[in-house]
């Protein structure tokens, strides 16, 4: 109840804050992208997780007008890291279910990067196996719009639901995300290791670029790139960080 009431006003007292977590190319030494991830500064809980607000907003409608903030506070972030000199190649922005809708979301899409400058080819979006299952026809046109502005797209968690990767290809997707229980079993869990190499090897093949998410050891990286994963994600290389922990990083790097 707390919750419900305090979602409702966290977006006009600006409680919300966006964390983002870099991307690194398979050998480690390129940063590829950053994803955005969202936290609630809340005022009495302190720091509060996605998951833990994240099914509220979608029930209550409220995820629409955050998920709008999310897009836009992200892009402009990109543009001013541009004018920092700090080069941030892509942004990832995670879509739920209820933003995933044809005119509302190429709209927004479409103002933000009018109204940013952001390259289009610069916006990744993360979409989930189910916002395409759900209804298959509306997806494939509304992907397909929303490649025709020139942002990519990305299935995020894959593997954890019930499509196949031929059945993703339908979509105009370009990037997979294998989703981290596979990769919390590598190296030594076979099964992991096994179903880890499938999927990459069907999905290069099929010409998705793969990231990995969740990696959290030298020996997954390393497992990860010679199964020929080209982008690695996880606390091995960074946790989601804020503004200036990020700035800090990429920093260090330069
Ligand atoms: O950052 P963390 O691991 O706690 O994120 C948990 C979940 O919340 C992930 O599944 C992630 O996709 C989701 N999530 C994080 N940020 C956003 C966001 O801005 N919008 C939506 N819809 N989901 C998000
Ligand atoms: O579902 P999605 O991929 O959007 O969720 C990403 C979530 O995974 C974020 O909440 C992030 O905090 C979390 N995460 C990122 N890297 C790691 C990692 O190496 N290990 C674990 N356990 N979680 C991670
Ligand atoms: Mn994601
Ligand atoms: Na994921």
């Amino acid at each position: 109840l707390l919750m419900e009431s305090g979602l409702r006003q966290a977006l006009e007292r600006q409680e919300f804050e966006l964390h983002y977590q870099p991307q690194l190319s398979c050998d480690g030494q390129r940063l590829e992208g950053v994803e955005a991830l969202l936290r609630w500064r809340h005022p009495q809980l302190g720091l509060v997780p996605p998951g833990r607000f994240i099914p509220l907003a979608e029930e209550t409608g409220l995820i629409k007008p955050i998920g709008a903030w999310v897009l836009r506070e992200a892009c402009h972030q990109m543009v001013a890291w541009d004018k920092m000199g700090l080069c941030v190649p892509r942004l990832a922005v995670n879509l739920s279910a209820r933003q995933f809708e044809q005119q509302t979301l190429l709209n927004e899409v479409n103002d933000v990067l009018a109204v940013t400058g952001l390259a289009a080819s610069r916006l990744e979006l993360e979409i989930t196996e189910s916002m395409l299952m759900h209804n298959p026809q509306e997806a494939v046109s509304l992907l397909r719009e929303l490649k025709a502005l020139g942002v990519k797209l990305s299935i995020d968690d894959f593997g954890t639901g019930y499509s196949s990767l031929s059945t993703l290809k339908r979509y105009p997707l370009d990037y997979l995300k294998v989703d981290r229980s596979f990769v919390e079993g590598l190296p030594d869990d076979e099964d992991s290791a096994a179903i880890t190499e499938a999927i990459i090897a069907m999905a290069r093949k099929l010409k998705f670029t793969v990231i990995a998410e969740g990696v959290e050891t030298a020996a997954q990286s390393v497992f990860l790139a010679n199964a020929g994963c080209a982008i690695l994600q996880g606390y091995y290389y960074s946790r989601p960080l804020p503004v200036a922990q990020l700035q800090q990083w990429l920093a260090a790097r330069q």
